[in-house]
């Protein structure tokens, strides 16, 4: 049997179980990965099975929320570029094994559907999978916001640590026009500088350059204003004492193989999850729940 054939089969029994007609579907995206296409009264979305990776939130009358790279790969194992990978069970390099994919396992990793649901006012999507020692559950929610929410069990019979982040590439209109608020006086380390710490002192961050922060022990609110396109991205969370603000600006992007030079200014990474000092501790068979809550908000021009 061919490979796209085993592809189809898997894809029809996905919708039999799991698929509800105008809400939920299953199909084959780009480089035949399995894509589940969510869709409500207020908003659409997108996410593949690979990874967990929400690729695209679109809601009803404004422009998408998420930004997707025109080269990214969608192959399996590679992490697609843009949309909201999942770092975990570590942030960045692995500590003590550089040759560990970047980010962690989970982004590259198969996930199950564990059930489908949809109510008047959205639809919802829950994903399972275990990197050992920890069992995961990601469940996704499209509605007029985006809410992702993450829950992390410790299934050894030893106290285990992890990092993570919801590595959100937001959509903008240009990065050199938007700001961040809402991390004013958190303690950040500055990955252009070996990770050397240092104090927000500005009430709101605007970008000159290749920008690469992890903020500590952050609020949960943070709101990125784009004036650009005439709206504001609340950003909400519980669970996640940490804040990434990233773009890579040109040279990065020259570095990159799937980012072009006319994206850079066209995205803004605002990651939201548990990293460094903020890394979470979990003791046998207890739990950690993380939430991010998108939601654009129209604002006068
Ligand atoms: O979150 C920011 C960051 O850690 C940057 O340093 C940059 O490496 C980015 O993640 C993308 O990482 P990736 O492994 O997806 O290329």
């Amino acid at each position: 049997m061919s490979e796209s054939t085993k592809q189809g089969e898997q894809i029809d029994q996905l919708n039999e179980t799991y698929g509800l007609p105008g809400f939920i579907r299953v199909e084959a995206g780009a480089g035949g990965l399995p894509k589940v296409l969510l869709t409500c009264d207020s908003a659409r979305g997108e996410l593949f099975l690979q990874g967990a990776h929400v690729t695209a939130f679109e809601p009803d009358g404004d422009e998408p929320l998420i930004f997707l790279a025109r080269s990214a790969r969608y192959e399996q194992g590679k992490a697609i570029r843009g949309g909201v990978p999942i770092c975990f069970p570590w942030f960045g390099s692995k500590v003590g094994d550089s040759s560990a994919p970047s980010h962690g396992l989970a982004r590259t990793k198969a996930w199950s559907i564990g059930s489908t649901r949809h109510d008047e006012h959205g639809v919802e999507l829950a994903l399972v999978t275990t990197i050992e020692p920890f069992h995961v559950t990601y469940t996704v929610r499209v509605s007029s916001s985006l809410t992702l929410t993450m829950v992390v069990v410790n299934e050894s019979e030893r106290s285990e640590r992890f990092e993570q982040a919801l590595h959100t590439y937001l959509a903008v209109s240009d990065i050199r026009k938007v700001e961040v608020r809402g991390l004013q006086g958190a303690t950040y380390l500055d990955q252009l500088q070996g990770r050397a710490k240092c104090v927000e002192r500005a009430p709101a961050i605007r970008f000159n350059g290749e920008t690469d922060r992890i903020y500590l022990s952050t609020e949960p609110r943070k709101t990125v204003v784009d004036p650009g396109l005439g709206r504001e991205i609340l950003i909400d969370t519980e669970g996640a004492r940490s804040t990434v603000i990233w773009n890579p600006w040109i040279e990065k992007t020259d570095r990159m193989s799937d980012l072009e030079q006319d994206e850079w200014p066209k995205m803004l990474c605002v990651e939201t999850g548990n990293i460094a000092d903020d890394a979470v501790e979990l003791a046998p068979g207890e739990r950690w729940r993380l939430s991010t809550i998108l939601k654009s908000q129209r604002t006068e021009i």
